[in-house]
């Protein structure tokens, strides 16, 4: 008999919250999470031998500092350490979805994925090869339907599998040469403050390539701090003569490109500009 707990992650309008009703039923709690007015709501289940608590957070589209809704996203993901994070794409919307879902993966904590509205998906010609999403992602992928409560009991047995499972390889994009020597010249400098931070050290070295204002001001108050800041502002810059642009926003075209090829690795069949006759 184990104690299971589980963070529910989207976009808005994904299906958490239909998936989340339908796990726990009536179980459930709601509050705040500490310091903020963001609601927080939690959930009981009994699945098997493990007794569930599952966390809706809030949705979101993306996790920079940019939004209080994904600062509590990541802080709880990080800070919480959820045994297993179920990241609900839309999959009539996968491009998108998959957005937050490579970020969330960049925070090295387990993690599934579910596709969910397939129904949608599929009523507007979208077919996903979810075994080749899975491969691609490194995680596993349960096909569901959440107003109808399809495909949530293979969904809850995958989290909870994975959950107890410490092998998940950590998920990598590879940002192209430049960008990586950065990553790695930043993330070099982290190895004796990373600790004091929480998150993993490659994301620390990415959300300081991109000014991420929380991760700016944690390493400021560090001993370390100034030396690190001091060779960030030089990568920063130099990358900044490369790309001709802001570093977040080169970084950020990067993620999409990824994110664009990846769903159309995985989507096998789409429907352009279908016209319905009546
Ligand atoms: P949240 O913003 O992620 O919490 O999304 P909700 O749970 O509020 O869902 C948004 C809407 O999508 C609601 O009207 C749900 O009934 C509907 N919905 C959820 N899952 C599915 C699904 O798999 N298929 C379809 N067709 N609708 C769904
Ligand atoms: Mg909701
Ligand atoms: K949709």
């Amino acid at each position: 008999n184990t104690k299971v707990s589980i963070a529910l992650a989207g976009n808005p309008n994904s299906g958490k919250t239909t998936i989340f009703n339908s796990v726990t039923g009536a179980r459930q709690h709601v509050g705040n999470y500490p310091g903020v007015t963001v609601e927080k709501r939690e959930g009981y289940r009994k699945f098997k031998n493990h007794e569930l608590l599952v966390v809706d957070l809030p949705g979101t589209y993306s996790l920079t500092a940019h939004s209080l809704d994904e600062l509590v996203a990541r802080n709880f993901i990080v800070q919480d350490k959820p045994d297993v994070i179920v990241d609900i794409l839309d999959a009539g919307n996968l491009e998108r979805n998959l957005y937050l879902a490579v970020q969330l993966l960049e925070l090295e904590r387990p993690m599934v994925v579910a596709l969910n509205m397939v129904d949608v998906a599929e009523s507007i010609g979208t077919k996903i090869d979810e075994k080749v999403l899975s491969e691609k992602l490194g995680v596993p992928v349960v096909r569901t339907i959440g107003n109808r409560h399809t495909g949530l009991d293979d969904l809850l047995a995958a989290a909870v599998k994975v959950a107890g499972d410490k092998t998940q390889k950590t998920f990598v994009i590879n940002y192209g040469d430049y960008v990586e020597s950065k990553i790695t010249e930043i993330s070099n400098l982290l190895v004796e403050v990373k600790h004091e931070l929480r998150y993993p050290q490659r994301w620390l070295a990415l959300k300081l390539l991109e000014n991420d204002t929380e991760i700016v001001n944690a390493v400021k108050g560090l001993a370390e701090g100034a030396r690190v800041l001091t060779a960030v502002d030089a990568a920063r810059k130099s990358l900044q003569d490369s790309a001709g642009m802001d570093p977040e926003l080169a970084i950020a075209n990067l993620r999409y490109q990824f994110v664009g090829t990846l769903s159309q690795q995985v989507i096998t069949s789409k429907r352009e500009g279908v016209l319905t006759a009546s």
